[in-house]
């Protein structure tokens, strides 16, 4: 054999080999108990903090006199149409030196908070640590700390897990491909693998210098540049860096919009709601986490004011967890390193909260109702021993709890705040368990009754049935959707959405104890004019809606009036008249007797 021709084949084999060797581990397939592993600091953690720090908190939403439009806190280079120059006039003026790592993590260990995800990279490209593959980093401020260091030292004394939120979109690189039209770049074409060999450079400094990272949190990944495939290779980068680590979706293309979840083709390790709460979990082996601001803005806005109150911030968490998912709060710190005053009263309301109820949020599992008409519930078992965590919002004026479906008589019910654990009386009826609280509660934001159990739980669901007043309130929550029919949450408040084929059909199954006629009302938006059909047995009525301004304007309709004879179980369902149907969302439907 010729020599150069064996050291050619030599050449070839150890590069194939090599090649191999980088690309050989799919850590997309593991087993579900591997997986389960992996995941379970995440699924007890139940509550993060998220920091979206970095040049933009210096101009904080405003731009040459202007304030940005609403989103324009990160977003200001893109909203204010900035260009390149311009921007990085910021960059000698982030000089944060009031900036305390250890203050940022006592604030959100002492909110109750078992994680802290950084942006160290935003969709402005400009990176919080000292990098050595590009000057567009904090390097190149006055600011000559290296603030990821010093949240890693925080975060490991403190016993909180720090992680990385990293932008896969990037204004600033001249190789992301879906450049910004008004950068003007004219230094040749754009080279997304030349972009990713960088990204993934940046990574592999953040995922070697600061020890152990929890997650990496990915974004802006819904654009043309990004692909499934490049995904599934940076999925499997990242974990060859650090085979523990956990990523969130949006490292692929699966995301179906704001809710975050995959649909399709997926990857990462879970899914992303942003700015809401699912309406129901997704059940066992599906791990979610709702990212949220606590005003309007991720990054700091010096003129956003519209903050959440703590009682709505405690409960989204509680409904998180009530559902199998987490609660990522945002912070936005100032060009100052400072985190906002209103967030910091707010976080330590929470940790108040957090302080006497802990136990009814970590490591819980999700509720095992469908329903509870004043608040939610968590649950936890060990051996032999089942725990039901009741989180009440709406506390019984009478003092007499009414948990319906509960079946069992608990062994120990107790309120949660209360250190000698006094015994609540508890007493099954019918339907449900009636249990004697206090006639008013101490904490308003939300109380916890804890109830133990021996023996398996028997819950038995009659769904919906009529208040005192012969009405049944029928809302988007509680109805059977078929076709392509799904819940929606915007603000806070559910609707039924995707309504586009008049052939789905949303039903509802409720008891009727007082039989009668009822006027049917209900809750709708439309853009045009349309036709819905009620259906129970026999009966059917037709009813007109909207338009009502937009799919986001909800006006209260009556329709016209139904009969349910006789007592009983009562299924009805709603459907589209094909002829003159448009889309219609449903918030709820109101039945109520007519005498
Ligand atoms: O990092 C935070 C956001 O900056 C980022 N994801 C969270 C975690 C995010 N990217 N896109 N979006 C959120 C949603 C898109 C919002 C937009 Fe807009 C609407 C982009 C342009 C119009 C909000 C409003 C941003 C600018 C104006």
């Amino acid at each position: 054999m010729n020599g150069t021709r064996g050291l050619f084949i030599l050449v070839f084999v150890l590069a194939q080999l090599g090649f191999t060797a980088a690309s050989q581990r799919d850590f997309t397939k593991e087993t579900p108990e591997q997986r389960a592993k992996r995941l379970e600091w995440f699924n007890e953690a139940r509550f993060g903090m998220f920091i979206h720090w970095g040049l933009y908190a210096v101009p904080g939403g405003e731009w040459n006199g202007k304030f940005a439009p609403p989103g324009g806190g990160e977003w200001i280079m893109e909203t204010m149409k900035i260009p390149i120059p311009d921007y990085a006039q910021l960059v000698p003026q982030f000089n944060p030196v009031q900036f305390d790592a250890h203050k940022w993590v006592r604030i959100a260990k002492d909110a109750g908070m078992k994680y802290i995800v950084i942006t160290s990279k935003h969709h402005d490209g400009f990176g919080l640590w000292r990098s050595d593959l590009t000057d567009w980093c904090i390097k190149s401020t006055p600011f000559q700390r290296d603030p990821l260091r010093e949240l890693a030292d925080a975060c490991r004394a403190a016993g909180l897990k720090l992680c990385f939120y990293h932008s896969i979109m990037d204004w600033h690189h001249p190789d992301y491909a879906n450049r910004r039209k008004y950068h003007h770049l004219t230094d040749g074409q754009p080279d997304m693998d030349r972009y990713v060999e960088y990204m993934k450079g940046q990574l592999k400094e953040l995922l070697t210098r600061y020890g152990p990272i929890g997650i990496l949190w990915f974004d802006g990944e819904w654009e043309k540049a990004w692909t499934h495939e490049r995904g599934v290779d940076l999925y499997n980068y990242v974990r060859s860096l650090q085979p523990d680590i956990i990523v969130n979706n949006r490292v692929g293309k699966g995301r179906a919009g704001m809710a975050g979840m995959d649909q399709g083709q997926g990857v990462g390790d879970y899914g992303t709601p942003e700015q809401e709460i699912p309406a129901t979990g997704f059940g066992p082996g599906v791990t979610w986490e709702s990212c949220m601001t606590m005003n309007g803005t991720w990054g700091y806005r010096k003129d956003d004011h519209d903050w959440k109150s703590a009682t709505v911030l405690v409960r989204n968490l509680i409904d998180c967890a009530s559902k199998g998912g987490n609660y990522l709060l945002n912070v936005g710190p100032t060009g100052a390193g400072l985190i906002p005053e209103s967030s910091v009263e707010r976080l330590i309301a929470m940790g108040h909260w957090m302080k006497v109820n802990r136990e009814s949020i970590y490591g819980t599992k999700p509720s095992p109702f469908k329903r509870l008409p004043w608040g939610r519930c968590t649950t936890k078992s060990t051996g032999r021993e089942t725990t039901l965590y009741l989180h009440i919002f709406d506390w019984p004026k009478d003092g007499k709890l009414f948990v319906p479906g509960l079946l069992n008589v608990p062994r120990r019910a107790y309120l949660l705040s209360d250190t000698r654990k006094l015994p609540l009386t508890a007493a099954s009826i019918e339907d449900g368990l009636v249990l004697s609280v206090p006639l008013v509660t101490s904490n308003a934001i939300s109380t916890t009754v804890v109830l133990k159990f021996r023996e398996p739980l028997w819950i038995q669901e009659h769904g919906l049935a009529q208040a005192a007043d012969g009405t049944i309130m029928l809302s988007a929550a509680e109805a059977t959707l078929h076709g392509g029919l799904r819940l929606e949450t915007h603000s806070g408040v559910e609707n039924i959405g995707y309504w586009t084929n008049p052939q789905d059909s949303v039903e509802w199954e409720f008891k009727v104890t007082r039989p009668g006629r009822f006027e049917v009302g209900g809750s709708f938006a439309a853009e045009s004019a349309s036709a819905i059909e009620f259906r129970v047995g026999q009966q059917t009525l037709r009813g007109n809606i909207g338009p009502t301004g937009s799919y986001r304007q909800f006006h209260d309709l009556s329709l016209g009036v139904l009969e349910f004879p006789a007592r009983g179980k009562v299924s009805l369902t709603v459907r589209g008249v094909k002829s003159g149907w448009q889309p219609v969302n449903v918030k709820s439907l109101s039945l109520r007797p007519v005498q």
